[in-house]
């Protein structure tokens, strides 16, 4: 069979995945389209041999804050989109069982998965092969801890390599700041004691985590503004989440 992307596509809703349970290894674009009223992303993870989905809830509930389990592998995905918003990831699947889920905590601190959005996925072997990954202009090495971005983001529809080099999992997710708001503004407004409100920017989208090792490509509509990428993985060592070791990066976009 000749090389070609098969485009799978998701929505997320207040909380639900929909979309196929089965789909064909190789190079696979994936589509998250948020029908919802909060936040939402598309967390793959590697369904270990021998864990069952159960098995796997309950490890990722006893993890650390942001990190995964032991031998558990964060397998990419659509990171965070706001309301009415779609993402897109390609990402080359190896045959096997993974399972999506959204990490992201409603207005109650409970995390999206515990209410719904949990979804088996079973990627089946196929003899497609993948496609000759064609280099981006913008590329993205995701480091401990932080983000090395190569070549200019300019306004515009723009596809975006994302590679994990560094030990640690770690994720790109993309985000827009309201005029004068800061990063800092954005990660106060989901504080427990936080002012109710929207916060002061949104969710693009972008890569979500994603084991050492592994990466892909998104794709995102960028406008004149001031953007950041961010990774909320927690650093098993020191327990502090990436962002606060150096893994935010601002840019703006003319
Ligand atoms: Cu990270």
């Amino acid at each position: 069979a000749a090389p070609e992307v098969n485009e799978v596509t998701y929505t997320a809703t207040d909380y639900l995945f929909n979309g196929p349970q089965f789909i064909p290894s190789g190079t696979t674009k994936f589509v998250l389209d948020n029908q919802g009223m909060e936040l939402h992303h598309q967390q793959l993870i590697s369904l270990p041999d021998g864990m069952t989905v159960d098995g796997l809830m309950a490890e990722l509930a006893a993890a650390e804050e942001g990190t995964f389990p032991t031998g558990v592998n964060a397998a990419g995905g659509v990171s965070a989109l706001n309301p009415g918003l779609s993402g897109t990831v390609t990402m080359d699947m190896a045959a096997g069982e993974y399972v999506m889920v959204c990490f992201v905590p409603n207005a109650e601190g409970v995390p999206h998965l515990a209410l719904g959005m949990v979804k088996p996925i079973t990627v089946i072997e196929s003899d497609t092969p993948p496609v000759a990954v064609q280099a981006s202009e913008v590329s993205i090495d995701m480091v401990d801890f932080g983000f090395a971005v190569t070549g200019a983001i300019s306004a515009g529809t723009q596809t975006i390599d994302v590679s994990n080099e560094g030990e640690q999992d770690h994720e790109a997710f993309l985000l827009q700041l309201n005029p004068g708001a800061t990063v800092q503004d954005f990660l106060a407004a989901f504080a427990p004691d936080a002012p109710p409100g929207p916060p002061p920017g949104k969710g693009l989208g972008g890569f979500q985590a994603i084991a050492s090792g592994g990466g892909g490509s998104f794709t995102a509509d960028f406008t004149a503004g001031d953007y950041a990428l961010v990774c909320f993985i927690g650093d098993p060592n020191t327990g502090a989440p990436h962002f606060a070791l150096g893994m935010i990066h601002e840019f703006t976009v003319q």
